[in-house]
């Protein structure tokens, strides 16, 4: 099964390679304290074989880097993870018509930065998964790649297959 309409790449090994290199997943994170589950994302995505940046760019603290990142033109997905008042998604989310998942980082109360995250006001979208989400922040990824890199939708659906295996009794499959 198959995304339709879709083709090519998966029959070219040398177009494979060269998407490949192209796509990019940047991961933006409020402070170096929310790396963890920067990195879980960036170990999923990996699985993939999606490249991905961390950076740390904070909404209030480094607004400025923030607002270079955003601009990236390379960047085809942005993750962004704060916690407390998380404005970052928001924020990026603004400077960007890429899109922005947004994961509230479960530092404080859980409720301020769940509700900073998916509160976003009409126009501006932040596709806002649970608290520390970051399996699920890295999956969304994917699926939004998959619609313009198609050798990732066999990976998906590998993905997929396993986790019906392995998931009802342990969560998301271990690591490849
Ligand atoms: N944060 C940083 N700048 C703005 C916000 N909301 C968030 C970080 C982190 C939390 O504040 O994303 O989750 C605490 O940051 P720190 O650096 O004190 O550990």
């Amino acid at each position: 099964m198959s995304y339709g309409g879709f083709g090519g790449a998966d029959s070219n090994p040398y177009a494979e390679r060269r998407l490949a290199a192209a796509m990019k997943v940047a991961i933006l994170i409020g402070s170096k304290s929310d790396m963890p589950t920067a990195e879980a994302a960036r170990n999923r995505l990996s699985e993939f074989q999606v490249p991905v940046e961390i950076h740390v760019a904070s909404a209030h603290r480094t607004p400025e880097k923030v607002d270079r990142l955003a601009h990236d033109p390379e960047t085809d997905v942005f993750i962004a993870m704060a916690g407390l008042s998380a404005a970052l998604p928001g924020a990026v989310a603004a400077r960007t018509l890429r899109p922005v998942i947004g994961v509230p980082i479960h530092k404080g109360l859980g409720l301020d930065s769940l509700l900073s995250v998916v509160q976003m006001p009409p126009g501006v979208p932040v596709a806002a998964v649970g608290l520390d989400a970051a399996d699920n922040a890295a999956l969304l990824a994917v699926e939004m790649l998959a619609l313009k890199y198609p050798e990732l939708v066999d990976r998906l659906h590998g993905y997929r297959a396993k986790w019906r295996e392995e998931a009802p009794a342990s969560g998301a499959p271990e690591k490849k």
